[in-house]
C-alpha cells in the first residue's frame, strides 16, 4: 500500500506482487471534510503569505480513507507492507505526550474522537504542540531565509552544502520562525516531523525517523554526509546549547532506505483488520516518491503537473545551483533527485479555465473542454503568422519560486532580437484576446521556464523521454505542448492504469520492494531500479503509453528563440515585485 498525503487530498494506491495497481481511493479535504473550511486543502492569511493546514484534518482523513477502502470490500488484512509520501517541507509539531497518546488510541473511535489524553481534556489534540502545519506554499520566512544564507556565506554556499539555497517553504526556516513566534509551544514540542514522517508515525504509534531524501527539503541536511549540518542546526535552535535539544526534537535521519520501521500499530489492525505483521517502510516526500512510480533512466525526466509543477530527474551528478534542488534519491545510494519546483501549477491553469468558462453558463460535462480546445486551436506562441509577435505570459496566482516573483499576471509581445512590449493588465482585444489567448501562453511559459533552467541537463534535442504525471497529465493538448517545448527522441509518455496519481503508486512500489527484500535470503540487496524493471519485464501488461511526440525540427528551434523573451519578462516582473 502507498499513501500520499498531498496538498488537496489523501490518496491511497495498492499494488499486487506484480506491481499492478489493484485499488485506488482518496479523500478530498475541501469536499469531504468541509468543516475545516480549507481552500485547496489549506488556509491562507489575507495577503496569502502565511499558508497552513490543520493537522487534525489529516487524522480525520486517514480514518475516512481506510473506512472507504474497507467498505469497498477490499480485504485490508492482505496488505503486507505500507509506505507513503507527504507533500514536502511541511512540519508537524508533536507534544511530549504524543507517543503515549498515539499508542493508546481506542480502536472503537475515530482518531479525532479520542478522549485518551492523560491529564488533559484535549483528546488527540493533546498529541500536538501546534495545531497547524506550515505548508509548502507559505511565503512568510524571508528573514529566516536571509539568516540561513548569511550563516553559511550566501545562497551558492547553502545550495552546495544542502542541495538548495534557502526557500520560504523549507522546513529549517519554518522551524526557526516557529521557535521565534511561539517560544512556549517550541518548548512544549517533543518531536518535529515532516508531513511524510508524521503519517508514518501515526501508523506506527511511535515516532518515525525523517527520510533521507525528504530531509533534503529542510535546508538542514549536509548532503555529503546525509546528516544534520551543525551550523544550520545552531542557527535554527538559537545557540549551541539548544542545538542538542533541536537534534533531539528532529531525531536522526533514516539512513537505511530499505529497512522496515516496524509494524502497524494495534489501533489500525483492530479497527480496519490490517494484519498485525503488516510492515511500515520509510515514508518520503511526494516528489521523491513520484520517481519510484517508474524505472527512470539517465536523460529521462518526470514532469509532475499537480498543485505545484515539478521537473524531476534521477542523476549521479551533483551540480548545485541556487535555482535547483538536489536531494538524495529515496532508495538508491549514489543517486540524487534533481528538481525544479514551481509554486504555480494547477491553480494557474484552473483560474484561466474558470475565466474562459465564465461567459457561457458552462454546463459541459468536462469543464476542461473549452480550455483544451483553445490549447489546440491557438497557434504556437500565439503567432497568427510567422512574422507576428510572440505572445508571452506569466501567470502567478501565488508568488512564484523560480524565479522569485510577486503574485500577478504579466503579458508581453516579443519579437526575437527586440525588447519586449509589456501589455497592461487588461490588454487591448486586438493585441491579446484575454483569457482565450492565455490558455496556450500559460502552458508554453510553464514548459519554457523548465527548458531554460534544465538546459544543462538537456541534449541538443531535449531529453530522451519525458513522463507526465499529476492531474494535468490526462490532457492530450498539454502533452503535445510539453513534447514540442522539451523535445526528446522518444517523446512524451504517461503511466497506464493509474487514476489517482503516480506518487501513491511510487510509495506502494517502495513498500513492495521492502517486503520483497525481507523475504529474500540473498545477501546482495536488489536495487529498487532492478526490482521495478524485473517486475515490469515479467508481466505482459503495458505500463506506459506514448501520448505525444518529442523533438520536432523547426518547432524546437522556434521555442528556443522564445526563451530569451521569457527571461526578459521574468526580469521585468521581478523588478515589479
Ligand atoms: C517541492 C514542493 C512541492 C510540494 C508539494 O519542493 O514544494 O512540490 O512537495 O507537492
Amino acid at each position: 500500500m502507498g499513501l500520499d498525503l498531498s496538498t488537496q487530498q489523501l490518496k491511497v494506491a495498492i499494488v499486487d506482487q506484480d506491481l499492478n495497481v489493484v485499488h485506488e481511493d482518496h479523500v478530498d479535504f475541501d469536499r469531504d471534510l468541509e468543516r475545516y473550511a480549507t481552500k485547496g486543502g489549506v488556509h491562507a492569511d489575507q495577503d496569502g503569505k502565511v499558508i497552513t493546514a490543520p493537522v487534525v484534518m489529516w487524522l480525520e482523513a486517514l480514518d475516512l480513507l481506510f473506512k472507504r477502502v474497507k467498505d469497498s470490500g477490499f480485504d485490508l488484512s492482505s496488505v503486507a507492507a505500507i509506505s507513503g509520501a507527504g507533500m514536502q517541507h511541511g512540519t508537524v509539531y508533536w507534544s511530549h505526550a504524543a507517543e503515549d497518546i498515539l499508542k493508546n488510541c481506542d480502536p472503537t473511535k475515530d482518531l479525532v474522537d479520542q478522549d485518551i489524553a492523560k491529564g488533559t481534556s484535549h483528546g488527540i489534540l493533546g498529541a500536538l504542540s501546534h495545531r497547524r502545519s506550515p505548508n509548502w506554499q507559505d511565503g512568510s520566512t524571508q528573514n529566516e531565509c536571509d539568516h540561513y544564507e548569511q550563516a553559511v556565506g550566501g545562497p551558492e554556499e547553502l545550495a552546495r552544502l544542502t542541495g538548495s539555497k534557502a526557500h520560504h517553504r523549507f522546513s529549517g526556516p519554518q522551524i526557526l520562525k516557529f521557535r521565534k513566534t511561539w517560544p512556549e509551544k517550541y518548548k512544549d514540542t517533543g518531536r518535529i516531523s515532516l508531513v511524510s514522517s508524521f503519517l508514518a508515525s501515526v501508523l506506527l504509534g511511535s515516532f518515525a525517523s525523517i527520510d533521507r531524501a525528504d530531509a533534503g527539503g529542510m535546508n538542514l541536511q549536509d548532503i555529503q554526509t546525509g546528516k544534520w549540518n551543525d551550523t544550520l542546526l545552531e542557527v535554527t535552535a538559537g545557540d549551541l546549547k539548544d542545538k542538542q535539544d533541536l537534534h533531539h526534537k528532529l531525531g536522526d535521519i533514516q539512513t537505511d532506505t530499505s529497512a522496515s520501521l516496524g509494524t502497524i500499530q494495534s489501533y489500525f489492525s483492530h479497527r480496519y483488520c490490517f494484519a498485525e505483521t503488516c510492515k511500515i517502510f520509510p515514508f518520503t516526500g511526494d516528489n521523491p516518491a513520484t520517481m519510484l512510480s517508474l524505472p527512470l533512466k539517465e536523460n529521462e525526466a518526470i514532469v509532475s503537473l499537480g498543485t505545484s509543477t515539478t521537473f524531476l530527474m534521477s542523476t549521479s551528478q551533483y551540480n548545485p545551483d541556487p535555482s535547483y534542488h538536489y536531494m538524495h534519491h529515496p532508495t538508491t545510494p549514489g543517486l540524487y533527485m534533481f528538481m525544479l519546483c514551481y509554486k504555480n501549477g494547477s491553480l494557474a491553469r484552473e483560474e484561466i479555465r474558470n475565466a474562459i468558462n465564465e461567459p457561457v453558463a458552462n454546463n459541459a460535462v468536462d469543464i476542461w473542454s473549452a480550455f483544451d480546445t483553445l490549447l489546440s486551436t491557438t497557434p504556437m506562441l500565439g503567432q497568427a503568422t510567422p512574422n507576428s509577435p510572440i505572445k508571452l505570459g506569466l501567470y502567478f496566482p501565488r508568488p512564484e519560486i523560480v524565479p522569485r516573483i510577486a503574485a500577478g499576471t504579466y503579458r508581453a509581445l516579443y519579437t526575437p532580437g527586440s525588447p519586449l512590449t509589456v501589455l497592461p493588465g487588461k490588454p487591448d482585444m486586438e493585441l491579446w484576446d484575454a483569457p482565450n489567448h492565455d490558455a496556450r501562453a500559460l502552458l508554453e511559459s510553464q514548459f519554457l521556464s523548465i527548458r531554460i533552467r534544465a538546459a544543462p541537463m538537456l541534449t541538443k534535442r531535449g531529453l530522451n523521454r519525458i513522463y507526465l504525471t499529476g492531474g494535468g497529465a490526462k490532457n492530450g493538448a498539454i502533452a503535445r505542448i510539453c513534447g514540442d517545448i522539451l523535445g526528446g527522441e522518444e517523446g512524451v509518455w504517461r503511466l497506464e492504469n493509474v487514476k489517482g496519481g503516480a506518487c501513491a503508486v511510487g510509495a506502494a512500489n517502495r513498500a513492495a520492494w521492502g517486503a520483497s527484500l525481507e523475504s529474500q535470503t540473498s545477501v546482495n540487496t536488489e536495487s529498487f531500479e532492478h526490482f521495478l524493471t524485473r517486475k515490469w519485464e515479467a508481466s505482459n501488461v503495458s505500463r506506459v503509453t506514448k501520448v505525444a511526440d518529442g523533438y520536432k525540427a523547426g518547432i524546437w528551434e522556434r521555442y528556443g528563440e522564445a526563451m530569451a523573451g521569457i527571461l526578459q519578462l521574468e526580469k521585468i516582473a521581478e523588478q515589479k515585485g
